[in-house]
């Protein structure tokens, strides 16, 4: 039942139809297929391991950050992992980005400290995305580890502690550079950091110093813009930092802009009724470029796989309505143990995929002019009337000609994968 799927021919007369009534509006369907090939998502490599990494086998997952669920087939090695993401990447139509952590270095089986990664331990994945054309983000892992057990990492009182962690950063802003000049695309190296406290602090000043000071010690180091760009990612709070995150979003907001870095905005980290979508226009008068964590909060940030929800649609709204696709690096930040890996990464990712074409058939410059003549009444109605227009025979077509599964299909593909391989791991 599942895998009944519409013919080549059902596909094309649907979105012959479909081409029709947006050309009613104004709307080219095939220009925004062109332009829905242009956007790429930064996939996150720890969907598919529980943000486990390779460092130390059955390491626990710290920094505040968890992911629940025991769905069997989870990667165990950098060549599963890439194994599991080549089916995503064949599964979403377009090319797109690898977003990776430091924890996913292959070392042979050395211990490597974090502070002395090098550039060839990434080898295996440079090779893999200079095969497969994808470009590489990049994170420093400052969480699960002896040395972020207090909680705190670039913001210690220990200075033996921000030193390692500002020495582990400046090895991870190389590695990027190195990503940026071997793919041939800039590597944005995000850095986000677990520190603050479960109780109420009492100086809440002198954390945000000492993140400030070793922050200002990592960007010292030189490294080239063309290859890397820094981000820095703020938080609400997490588990065991309920009171008190040293790296709010004030906090980073004030550094990106007086330090020009990116700022990177994780839809699961701000108060449940706040927007990232509303953000992005303020922000975006003050910094050319930000990153995306899109996620899915559910009460908290719980990084659910992402829905098509109003959220996810007004994230991509804004960007494609303000024309900034260029200075917004679209990434995904979700980890469920629950489900299906391999299908987690792929639904989050064609929900924002979806989620950009809608966007992109808006007849914008017509819900523009309603607004700006007062017509408050065409606006909504014209909104409202757009959600039921023939956004999905678009979606179909444009996997259809990207040769990727086009609706339910893909979910065979996936269960095929889970019984030949995720099913012998144990
Ligand atoms: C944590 C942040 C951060 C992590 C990844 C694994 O709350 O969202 O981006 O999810 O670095
Ligand atoms: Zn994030």
């Amino acid at each position: 039942m599942l895998d009944s799927s519409p013919s080549s021919k059902q596909i094309q007369d649907a979105y012959a139809a479909a081409r029709e009534r947006y050309a009613m509006l104004g709307v080219d369907t095939d220009q925004t297929l062109a332009r829905l090939s242009q956007i790429s998502l930064s996939l996150h490599c720890w969907q598919g391991d529980d943000v486990g990494g390779f460092e130390s086998p059955g390491g626990e997952l710290g920094g505040g950050i968890a992911a629940t669920g025991n769905y069997p087939g989870k990667a165990r090695t950098a060549v599963e992992l890439r194994s599991d993401l080549d089916l995503v990447y064949r599964l979403l139509p377009g090319r797109h980005r690898l977003n990776l952590h430091a924890i996913y270095a292959e070392t042979n089986g050395q211990k490597v400290e974090r502070n002395e990664l090098q550039p060839e331990h990434f080898a295996g994945w440079v090779e893999w995305a200079k095969a497969n054309h994808h470009g590489i983000d990049f994170n420093p892992t400052c969480f699960s580890h002896p040395l972020a057990e207090s909680g705190f990492t670039l913001a210690s009182y220990d200075p033996g502690i921000r030193q390692f962690w500002v020495e582990h950063c400046i090895a991870s802003r190389n590695i990027g550079a190195h990503f940026g000049r071997e793919l041939g695309t800039p590597c944005v190296t995000n850095i986000w950091i677990p520190d603050g406290f479960k109780d109420t602090p009492v100086d809440r000043t002198t954390p945000r110093l000492l993140l400030r000071e070793s922050l200002d010690q990592i960007l010292a180091a030189p490294v080239d813009h063309q290859y890397n760009l820094d981000a820095v990612e703020s938080k609400l709070f997490g588990l065991g930092s309920e009171s008190y995150v040293v790296g709010s979003h004030e906090f980073y907001l004030g550094y990106a802009i007086t330090n020009n870095v990116l700022l990177c905005l994780d839809s699961g980290h701000f108060h449940p009724t706040e927007s990232v979508a509303d953000k992005l226009s303020s922000v975006l008068l003050y910094l050319p470029e930000v990153l995306l964590h899109i996620s899915r909060g559910v009460r908290w940030d719980s990084d659910h796989v992402v829905t098509l929800s109003d959220e996810t649609q007004m994230m991509l709204q804004e960007i494609v309505r303000q024309n900034v696709l260029d200075r917004v690096h679209i990434g995904l930040d979700f980890f469920d143990a629950s489900i299906n890996r391999v299908a987690a990464w792929t639904i989050g990712a064609r929900n924002v995929q979806r989620a950009a074409l809608i966007a992109l058939l808006e007849p914008t410059q017509r819900l523009r002019d309603a607004e700006q003549a007062g017509d408050y009444t065409t606006r909504l109605l014209l909104l409202e009337e757009l959600k039921g227009m023939p956004w999905s025979a678009v979606w179909d077509q444009f996997c259809l000609q990207h040769d990727v599964p086009v609706g339910l299909q893909y979910l065979t593909e996936i269960r095929q994968y889970e019984t030949q391989a995720l099913a012998q791991r144990g």
